[in-house]
């Protein structure tokens, strides 16, 4: 059973509007989709985000809030898969994957691997982020990666990881990443120095294709041999030209038929008899309808939530 879980919250990205994300995705008939390939889905409604306090920029400054929202996404998630159901989160800003991630940690431990399929590394803490913005740091948070003593917002950084982590934090050894082509420099020191973990960048996708680089994330998955998969999808590692409504969109990105062989390859390792690692949760972060034309990109992302899950043009392959 699917159940989706709406995360209406944007105050840590750039741009405020992907609160309308869920809704956004839900107008573009998510359910009807999911149902229309047999897949049972229960849609649970959002999780409740506060509004900002008059004054607030976006950033880090809305920690407090971030951290409410990601707390309840955690236990709602932890809650779901403990029932042995699929979380499907719908944000709202990427920041809000801490969350979501958190509560599978919570289930798998060191048996959880991450898929970070977007067009950034999300490595960010707060002392190395440019912007401040915390939709650019999950995967530090996760990852229990420190802020230097005494450097930027190291109190309220280590509060968020002791009351989201509980103590299993993510090994980078168990993070793959996918799409990626706008990375800071110190999002790829910390990428190259991380033994194990898998990054595809879309040089490496232009250049072997997305079949090859399939294969050698099936290769990392093997050897790794993580029980559950998480995949975090974020709009923005698809082209802009396919989807305008996010709020960190970067030129060059997957093209339609690109994201949809992705999503059927993924769909062929990960589902079923023979699957090489179960995938227990996805989120689709960053789609804000309030830049788009026509719900476009809420659109295309349930279209590739659908070839993730099965959707074939003729029905098998
Ligand atoms: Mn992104």
């Amino acid at each position: 059973m699917v159940r989706i879980v709406g995360a209406p919250f944007d105050l840590c990205g750039r741009a405020a509007g992907s609160r309308t994300g869920p809704a956004g995705m839900r107008l573009a008939g998510l359910r009807r989709v999911l149902q229309e390939l047999g897949v049972g889905v229960r849609d649970e409604g959002d999780v409740p985000a506060p509004l900002p306090p008059d004054g607030l920029e976006p950033g880090f400054r809305a920690f407090r809030a971030f951290l409410e929202v990601a707390s309840e996404l955690a236990d709602r998630v932890a809650a779901v898969l403990a029932d042995g159901d699929f979380p499907l989160v719908l944000g709202g800003d990427h920041s809000l994957s801490a969350g979501s991630v958190a509560g599978a940690l919570r289930r798998f431990g060191d048996r959880l691997a991450v898929l970070w399929i977007d067009a950034h590394a999300d490595l960010n803490t707060p002392d190395s982020s440019p912007t401040g913005n915390l939709h650019g740091m999950p995967l530090a948070l996760l990852a229990g990666l420190a802020v230097e003593a005494g450097g930027t917002r190291s109190a309220e950084w280590s509060e968020a990881q002791r009351r989201l982590l509980a103590g299993e934090r993510l090994d980078p050894s168990r993070i793959g990443w996918l799409g990626l082509r706008d990375v800071d420099p110190p999002e790829a020191r910390r990428i190259r120095s991380f033994e194990g973990s898998f990054a595809a960048t879309m040089h490496d996708i232009d250049r072997h294709g997305v079949v090859a680089v399939l294969e050698r994330l099936s290769h990392w998955l093997s050897e790794r041999r993580p029980e559950a998969l998480w995949v975090s999808f974020d709009v923005d590692v698809l082209d802009p030209v396919l989807a305008p409504g996010t709020g960190t969109a970067v030129r060059g990105g997957l093209t339609y038929r690109e994201a949809h062989l992705v999503a059927e390859l993924l769909h062929e390792r990960l589902f079923g008899e023979g699957a090489e690692v179960s995938l227990v949760g996805l989120d689709v972060m960053e789609t804000n309808p309030m830049l788009d034309t026509g719900n476009t990109t809420a659109i295309t992302a349930v279209e590739w939530v659908a070839s993730l899950f099965g959707k074939t043009i003729l029905g098998g392959r």
